[in-house]
């Protein structure tokens, strides 16, 4: 899809303001979020790193009738203590104030047991009643044999009933499910 960097932004007051309706990306640092963004846009249009705590603003990103914000890893440890405050301060506000948020894809490693952070995010999410996709990503990590066992170990573990996509940034598997959610969030109600 055709993406186009919007901006950054920290504080509430320099959210954009554009009358389009988003989705967001939630995950754990490292899980691969500004690499799906990359991904989608068949560009690298955001910053990536092997190392965690890469993304540190919110990330605006427009195409196709809606955004796409690239949101910083939840649960990043090698910051300070007043540092993650504020990074989870800033992750709760976007959650639970920003009215353009119609949709939210969370974003797990599929090689790894959801963590707690996963889990109570995974639960603010779904508290909200949009539309949540669930991305197990790294597909290309773990042979295909054992997909379903992942699956079923994460989608246990998280309590979750959303939707499930397989998604690897390396084979793109996944990729149309993907592009097909956030085509369905242009006709979700806003507000
Ligand atoms: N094998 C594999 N590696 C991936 C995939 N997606 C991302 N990665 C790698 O995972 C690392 C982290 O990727 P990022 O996209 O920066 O992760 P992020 O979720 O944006 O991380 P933060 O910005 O710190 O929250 C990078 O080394 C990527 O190359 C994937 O599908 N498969
Ligand atoms: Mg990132």
């Amino acid at each position: 899809m055709r993406l186009r960097f919007l901006q950054s932004a920290m504080a509430f007051e320099s959210w954009p303001v554009t009358g389009m309706r988003e989705v967001a990306l939630f995950g754990r640092s490292n899980a691969g979020k500004s690499s799906l963004i990359n991904a989608l846009a068949g560009a690298k249009v955001a910053r990536t790193s092997r190392d965690p705590g890469r993304t540190r603003t919110l990330n605006f990103y427009a195409g196709d009738g809606v955004l796409l914000v690239d949101l910083p890893g939840y649960g990043y440890a090698h910051m300070s203590k007043e540092q993650q405050r504020r990074q989870t301060a800033l992750l709760e506000r976007y959650a639970q104030r920003r009215e353009a948020l119609c949709a939210a894809v969370q974003l797990v490693d599929i090689r790894h047991r959801p963590s707690e952070l996963d889990i109570v995010w995974h639960e603010l999410l779904k508290r909200r009643g949009d539309p949540l996709l669930l991305l197990l990503g790294k597909a290309d990590q773990v042979g295909r044999g054992s997909w379903r066992s992942r699956e079923k170990e994460i989608v246990e573990t998280l309590g979750s009933d959303a939707p499930v996509v397989f998604w690897s940034a390396r084979t793109l598997e996944g990729r149309q499910a993907i592009e097909s959610f956030i085509a369905t969030i242009r006709q979700v109600p806003m507000g």
